[in-house]
């Protein structure tokens, strides 16, 4: 199942959390807490997204960033019986 880190305020979360309900994937949210600085900590750059920001995609203990390569990636899937149905974009 996906787990979706980010804020129900964020327009970058949102974008992915409305893909994975359009190809009704699974899914789950884990709260960031952006707005006392949680994305702003050296601890959240080495350990979930490098440039210090949410979304983070996870699938497998396998982290994705970047809202709109998920999206792009996603649409031009072919077949909803891939393996994945987000490509990723360091395999
Ligand atoms: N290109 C990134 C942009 C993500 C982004 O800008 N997220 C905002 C929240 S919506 C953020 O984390 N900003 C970091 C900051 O303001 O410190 C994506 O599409 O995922």
């Amino acid at each position: 199942m996906y787990k979706l880190h980010g804020f129900s305020q964020s327009g970058n979360t949102f974008k992915v959390a409305f893909l994975l309900r359009a190809l009704q994937q699974p899914w789950e949210p884990v709260f960031v807490d952006f707005m006392n600085g949680v994305t702003r900590t050296e601890a959240w750059r080495a350990q979930s997204n490098a440039m210090g920001e949410v979304p983070v995609l996870e699938e497998d203990g396998h982290l994705m960033t970047q809202s709109a390569l998920s999206s792009g990636a996603a649409s031009t899937t072919p077949s909803a019986s891939s393996t994945s149905t987000f490509h990723r974009a360091s395999s």
